[in-house]
């Protein structure tokens, strides 16, 4: 995207326009700052179940959902806050739905891993491990059978790759030939397997070659723009071509699996966690922006205060959302038809 003299100062880093670059910063810092709470939430008991934390990833979800159109589709796996937020769900919605709170996006009912916003085209939060890879290839075929130029990004985890649903949705995302550009967040551990000790071909990028031909790359995760070029042209073969992209986006998670797992781990080692937290995609981008000229250290403090407070506000919101109440159990079971009512038959239209 060409840079405008209005809105850049400086040399520009990517080329992108000032107000482009200060949305992405933007997507990191809210990402990190709403999991730091979640992870303070959750640890005095105000969040239950499965929860797994995004921190160290930011770049992947920022950049990539910051190359598309507000129209495309976003799809993910369990390690959603991040995605959902940068996909335009708000911190109160994605917060009181960690709660198991009514305000939640699911009503409380889907807790951390089933975030879910049709009204900003977020399709998940899937838990099931490489389950939504077939949903966005259904997707994919909806936006052609619409003949619409939008496209569908799907992100995934590295252990993916060996599974069957990878294979077989790609192999018919590519024959069909639809808008879809899958993207690997290569963090090189599944829980507490480390890719290399169950993968054949560590760049992972490769396994895609065999559907997806010359259309695979490989880009360094921990850099916010080099995903955001990296998914801008693939959106842009999606939308011509109409041919998917395959995309290993190398980048690291700094705490454990879940919240139910040390922060580091006996699978890897603290020195590995340290030295992978010098390449902080927050920390990195911020310096390129500053030595830009882009922002001073008083703006970025400014931004990330005020995302403090956006954040907090949530935490607030959510503690003061109600508690579903015991007519939710049977609501959107079967059908939207459901008008309440735990006794019985009536309930039903
Ligand atoms: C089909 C299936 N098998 C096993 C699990 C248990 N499980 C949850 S997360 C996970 C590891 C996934 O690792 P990866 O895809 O690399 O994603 P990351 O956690 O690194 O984001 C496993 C095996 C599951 N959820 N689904
Ligand atoms: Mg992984």
């Amino acid at each position: 995207m060409a840079s405008t003299e209005e809105t850049v100062v400086g040399e520009a880093p990517g080329g992108l326009s000032k107000e482009k670059l200060l949305e992405l910063l933007r997507a990191m810092l809210l990402s990190r700052r709403f999991e730091e709470k979640t992870a303070e939430s959750y640890q005095m008991g105000k969040i239950g179940g499965f929860c797994h934390l995004y921190i160290g990833q930011e770049a992947v979800a920022a950049g990539a959902i910051g190359a598309l159109r507000e129209d495309d589709y976003v799809i993910t796996a369990y390690r959603d806050h991040a995605q959902a937020l940068v996909r335009g769900m708000s911190p109160n919605s994605v917060m009181s739905e960690l709660y198991g709170r009514i305000d939640g996006c699911s009503r409380g009912a889907g807790g951390s891993m089933h975030m879910f916003d049709k009204s900003v085209n977020f399709m998940g939060g899937h838990g099931i491990v490489g389950t939504h890879l077939p949903i966005a290839t259904g997707v994919g075929y909806a936006i052609r059978y619409r003949q619409t130029d939008q496209v569908c990004l799907c992100f995934f985890g590295d252990s993916v790759v060996n599974g069957g649903p990878f294979h077989e949705a790609f192999n018919m995302t590519a024959k069909w030939e639809l808008p879809v550009i899958y993207i690997v967040e290569n963090n090189s551990y599944g829980m507490g397997t480390d890719i290399d000790r169950v993968a054949a071909v560590d760049e992972l990028f490769t396994r895609a070659c065999a559907y997806a031909g010359k259309r695979a790359e490989q880009v360094d995760g921990q850099d916010v723009l080099a995903v955001y070029a990296a998914v801008e042209r693939a959106a842009e073969r999606a939308r011509t071509e109409k041919r998917p992209t395959f995309i290993e986006a190398q980048t690291y998670r700094y705490l454990g699996h879940s919240m139910s797992d040390p922060a580091h781990g006996v699978y890897r080692t603290r020195e590995e966690v340290a030295e992978e937290r010098e390449r902080d995609p927050i920390n990195t981008f911020v310096d390129k922006l500053t030595d830009a000229g882009v922002l001073t250290d008083d703006d970025v403090e400014a931004m990330d205060k005020e995302i403090i407070d956006e954040v907090e506000a949530a935490a607030e919101f959510a503690e003061a959302s109600p508690v579903p109440g015991p007519e939710e159990v049977y609501a959107h079971v079967y059908s939207d038809e459901y008008r309440g009512g735990p006794d019985g038959r009536d309930a039903w239209r």
